[in-house]
């Protein structure tokens, strides 16, 4: 072989490598077509030439089978919702008819019957939250940089790499029904509203439009002295309100099917209209009025706490539920799942069902900022299950969180569910190939609040893993104990975390491990896990009774007598709602203090179960998914033993009672954790 044959022989070898290398970009859309399909569908469009195109490619019914794709109203399909019949999809929409298209083919993929059935989404707006900056960084981002901005000077320049990554993008959101985009993080930057971040908004808005995507944006509300030269931003001001509706005329110049504003105030150093003496319905109804000529929406968060209140689990509910009634109609309250801010478990916000007169959504955070990062395997559907599904009694029995936010209970003109997103540059989107199963379990939530996690873990599976068709070898080990895996992923993180209702006990900034022993002088106490979990040698949690700071009274009864008593109180949520002697007797019979300890304990065996159950499916995924799924469970491996060594030690020195004896001993002095896995910034 010459020297020009052998170059090109080894880059043949390199691409072919390079083609059958898995690095999880493909996500869960791997499905190839195994026949042909005619397809028939008298209309044609961009978003209906998608729907045939991803028809013929993955297309695994019966070769030459013809398929109707119709729009016809109909009255008992809703939305974007369709009609899936043996031989069609009808929808009212060009969207429903690509969710049907996308519906029949995870069905053929994954060997479900395909019978008549009307699918319709939970609700009318299935969003994710970016929370990404005009310089490419992504606050709480565990997957690389931004997929829509980086920094430099041709910043705002659109590739057609760009493109090519928005509409992959685009595809895998529209393929689980999400439809809808915020941009840009909520601690949002002024620039977003200049003309040449909206030029890029647009070129983004016009790859996503045809998936059915809409755009959204969040700004920050002091823009108009920011960037607008006017001397204040005082929402009742008529300049400032004259300033917006010419910014909101401006963009749907540009994007006429743009989606809203997503508003962070009075939040964390953010700006608001609590600044200029008004109310957080001032400030959202002012936008909301510059919406109304164009359909658009105003998202307005309910995360707000100051330093000087004395429970922070209370304040949104305080602050929100004087205002109920008072916002316009296109204004959603954003409410986050708990009242404190997206711990490994929380009760769900009393806000959910307590604002009966205005649109509540909820906000979920898809990226496991307080879950062990990009790092460790914590499949989230389980707690979004556990959160929608809670009973709030609002409204009698039934009641749940997720009837309080889909229009079911309360006639909400408009219905939303948002996600914080995990997905950046890096080539498998998430940082961790599982944490793809989040990404995907939120959007199939989002189209239907009732699917279980488990139904979501099983097709994702089979979507993700599987070479078609799953043989039983592979069903068997493979797919059943990955499964189990996934689904006990989330308690793991609790037990290794923080068990029995602690919560916010992170290491200060990064919050990735333990902390409870951070609280320096100056820093506000709220930001200080002591303030959390209240350590003190007669006992450890947060008193939220009615002898507290009264938390409890918040929830409607029979809620609020249940976590007011620690007998009644759900153990999960113990520590959340009681301050008790760490010689508590629980339902077991043992301490409080051995509880704890077995908890921890038990989250660590865990994930060494975890290991091994990862490590005998080897034979059943590429090598490239299972070294790095390997090396990750490493990596959580010895985070979780942190999290144990750090938490038992610490609380110890308040308890003075021994570990039991019966578990594993800690492998960490204290001394070492705190030096080495606490950074001392708040
Ligand atoms: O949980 C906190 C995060 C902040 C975030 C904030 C919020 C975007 O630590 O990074 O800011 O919540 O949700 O506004």
């Amino acid at each position: 072989m010459n020297m020009k044959s052998s170059i090109g022989s080894f880059i043949l070898i390199l691409t072919a490598l390079h083609l059958h290398a898995e690095d999880g970009h493909n996500l869960w859309l791997r499905g190839k077509s195994t026949g042909s399909v005619n397809i028939v569908c008298a209309r044609s469009s961009s978003t209906l030439s998608i729907a045939k195109q991803e028809l013929e490619q993955g297309w695994q019914g019966k070769d030459e089978a013809t398929v109707v794709l119709a729009i016809k109203k109909d009255k008992a399909i809703k939305g974007d919702g369709f009609k899936l019949t043996t031989n069609g999809i009808q929808a009212n929409t060009e969207p429903g008819i690509l969710y049907g298209v996308y519906e029949l083919l995870r069905r053929q993929q994954t060997g479900q019957s395909i019978q008549e059935v009307i699918s319709n989404p939970s609700y009318e707006r299935r969003i994710l939250n970016h929370w990404d900056n005009p310089d490419g960084s992504i606050e709480r981002g565990y997957a690389g940089l931004s997929i829509f901005w980086r920094k430099g000077e041709n910043g705002y320049a659109v590739t057609e790499n760009d493109k090519i990554l928005w509409r992959k993008y685009a595809r895998a959101n529209a393929s689980i029904g999400i439809n809808g985009a915020v941009l840009n993080n909520v601690n949002a930057s002024p620039l977003m509203l200049t003309a040449e971040c909206l030029e890029k908004v647009k070129a983004i808005a016009d790859v996503l439009r045809p998936y059915g995507i809409k755009t959204y944006l969040s700004v920050k509300f002091s823009s108009p002295s920011l960037i607008g030269g006017l001397k204040t931003s005082d929402p009742l001001d008529p300049d400032v309100i004259n300033w917006w509706k010419t910014r909101v005329k401006e963009i749907y110049r540009l994007i006429p099917d743009f989606g809203g504003f997503l508003i962070k105030a009075n939040s964390e150093g953010q700006p608001g209209p609590q600044d200029f003496g008004r109310t957080h319905a001032d400030g959202a109804n002012m936008m909301a009025d510059a919406f109304k000529p164009y359909g658009g929406i105003v998202m307005w968060r309910a995360f707000v706490y100051s330093p000087n209140s004395t429970d922070r689990a209370c304040q949104a509910y305080n602050e929100f539920m004087p205002l109920d009634g008072q916002f316009r109609d296109n204004v959603i309250i954003q409410v986050k799942n708990g009242p404190v801010d997206f711990q490994p478990r929380e009760p769900f916000s009393p806000l959910f069902g307590a604002m009966k007169k205005t649109s509540v959504m909820a906000e979920l955070q898809i990226t496991q900022e307080y879950l062990g990062h990009s790092i460790h395997l914590v499949y989230l559907a389980p707690m979004w299950e556990e959160f929608l599904k809670s009973e709030t009694w609002q409204e009698g029995t039934g009641s749940i969180v997720a009837r309080t936010t889909d229009g079911s209970l309360f006639p909400q003109k408009h219905t939303a569910i948002a996600g914080v997103a995990n997905i950046g540059l890096d080539a498998n989107w998430c940082g961790h190939h599982f944490a793809q199963a989040n990404w995907y379990a939120f959007g199939r939530l989002a189209w239907n609040n009732q699917l279980t996690s488990e139904k979501i873990a099983d097709e994702w599976i089979r979507l993700t893993f599987s070479k078609a068709p799953a043989s039983n070898d592979w069903n068997e080990y493979f797919l059943a104990p990955v499964k189990q895996v996934m689904l006990e992923s989330r308690e793991a993180a609790v037990n290794y975390m923080m068990p029995l209702g602690f919560h916010h006990i992170f290491a200060p900034q990064d919050h990735y491990g333990p902390g409870p022993w951070w609280g320096p002088q100056g820093v506000r106490k709220d930001w200080t896990p002591p303030y959390y979990h209240q350590a003190d040698t007669a006992g450890v949690g947060f008193d939220r009774t009615t002898k507290g700071s009264d938390a409890v009274s918040q929830y409607h009864e029979p809620l609020n007598s249940l976590f007011n008593d620690p007998e009644t109180c759900p153990e999960i949520h113990l520590l959340w709602f009681h301050h008790l002697s760490w010689d508590y007797k629980m339902k077991s019979g043992q301490t409080l203090w051995d509880e704890i300890c077995y908890h921890y304990d038990k989250g660590v065996q865990q994930v060494r179960q975890f290991q091994k159950v990862w490590d005998k499916a080897e034979p059943y995924v590429d090598a490239e998914r299972f070294s790095a799924v390997q090396s990750k469970l490493r990596n959580q491996s010895r985070n979780a033993q942190i999290w144990k060594d750090g938490c038992l030690l610490y609380f110890q020195q308040f308890s003075k009672m021994p570990i039991p004896y019966d578990i594993e001993r800690p492998m960490n002095d204290l001394d070492y954790i705190i030096k080495n896995f606490t950074k001392d910034r708040p």
